[in-house]
């Protein structure tokens, strides 16, 4: 399907110039060799100025693509850039928006069921509706569309002015490029932050379980290095993490930022914490009634990781769900990582994020 797509969309024959074994790299790039099953869920709808505009840019070796593009000061694929510049040009917010912002394996999903329930928790019960809860039924990434991979893939651009306010959405666009985006007073951003260790190693074992046959596994050595030169998706991770870190401590009324391990470790106070931030506080009725420590409950992993949706349904661009919920552990980085790598990484963090006050437990 998409190579038929691309043939009606790229006038090929309209540019004499135009070099078709430069497009069908660029096929090849994003997993699309012709094999069907790799082209599920994907259309190719990439113009003439979109594609001189890419080849303009700074490119490295991709994780589960055969490119990531420099876009905007960040590691992207061409199809995220493709979506981001839509979502840029077209997406306008309203007061009272929330957009959830992490860098990909931070928890993002976690973070969708929280939100999700806690906004709605009026509407869908989490101590009593234990059957009809929407999130027993749907992933959470289907509740919380991404901006990039959902509503503006393919450069789509979707009305969104119908939907319930509060209009949910979420993003792993560094914060640099999403600010112009969200400038509307009452919009709030929650980013949800883990320690760059075990997010790398949640990054690898995700990439190398959902990446396309076309593209060669990354190892454990090749991904740690590219990691180490913040080259990976959304990356480099400390920019990321503190682009959002910085905008929290300056306009902590829009940006809320919490850590992975803190709701490990405390998911009733962070949730607290979440739910005021967002407006919607718990009163001291719901408390009692065991409401926070429901939605703790509803969204666990080992709750959402057991659920029919998350064993054998697809979502996010039509990967299959399981792979969202492997270990939800932290500190699993000590597993994979050797002593001299764990070394690099720390000097790393040390060297980016020391000074900053953004600091991680590892255990
Ligand atoms: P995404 O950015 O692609 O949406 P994201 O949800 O951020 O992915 O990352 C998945 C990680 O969150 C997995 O971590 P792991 O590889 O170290 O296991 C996954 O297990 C973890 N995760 C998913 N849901 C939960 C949850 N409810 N509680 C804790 N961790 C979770």
């Amino acid at each position: 399907m998409a190579s038929s797509s691309i043939i009606k969309t790229i006038p090929i024959m309209a540019n004499p110039n135009f070099n078709v074994c430069h497009k069908l790299e660029l096929l090849k790039e994003e997993g699309r060799s012709g094999d069907p099953k790799h082209q599920e869920g994907e259309e190719e709808v990439l113009s003439y100025e979109f594609q001189e505009m890419l080849e303009s840019l700074p490119k490295e070796r991709g994780w589960r693509t055969r490119y990531l593009y420099l876009f905007q000061g960040f590691w992207c694929q061409s199809k995220e850039i493709q979506a981001i510049m839509s979502f840029q040009k077209h997406f306008k917010s309203f007061q009272n928006d929330v957009v959830l912002a992490t860098i990909p394996k931070s928890g993002t999903t976690w973070l969708k069921a929280l939100t999700y329930t806690v906004l709605n928790r009026h509407r869908f019960d989490p101590v009593s509706s234990t059957t009809d809860h929407p999130l027993l039924a749907s992933n959470p990434h289907d509740l919380v569309p991404f901006f990039e991979y959902k509503l503006y893939a393919n450069g789509d651009v979707p009305d969104l002015s119908g939907l319930a306010s509060p209009r949910t959405f979420a993003t792993h666009v560094p914060f640099g490029s999403l600010k112009d985006s969200i400038e509307e007073p009452g919009v709030k951003v929650v980013y949800l932050c883990r320690n760059p260790f075990d997010t790398f190693i949640s990054s690898w074992h995700y990439i190398n379980n959902i990446k396309s046959e076309a593209v060669s596994p990354v190892s454990l050595e090749e991904g740690f290095d590219l990691y180490c030169r913040g080259v990976i998706g959304f990356g480099p991770f400390w920019e990321h993490m503190l682009g959002y870190w910085k905008e929290s401590l300056r306009t902590p009324e829009k940006v809320l930022f919490l850590r992975y391990e803190d709701l490990k470790q405390d998911m009733e106070s962070n949730l607290k914490k979440l739910a005021s931030f967002l407006g919607v506080p718990f009163t001291e009725e719901e408390e009692q009634k065991g409401v926070v420590h429901s939605i703790s409950d509803l969204c666990s992993f080992e709750n959402l990781k057991k659920l029919e949706v998350n064993k054998s349904s697809k979502s996010i661009k039509n990967f299959e769900n399981r792979h969202l919920f492997r270990k939800g552990e932290v500190s699993d980085w000590i597993n994979y990582l050797s002593p001299p790598q764990a070394e690099r990484l720390s000097a790393l963090v040390d060297d980016k994020l020391g000074g900053s006050g953004l600091t991680f437990r590892y255990n």
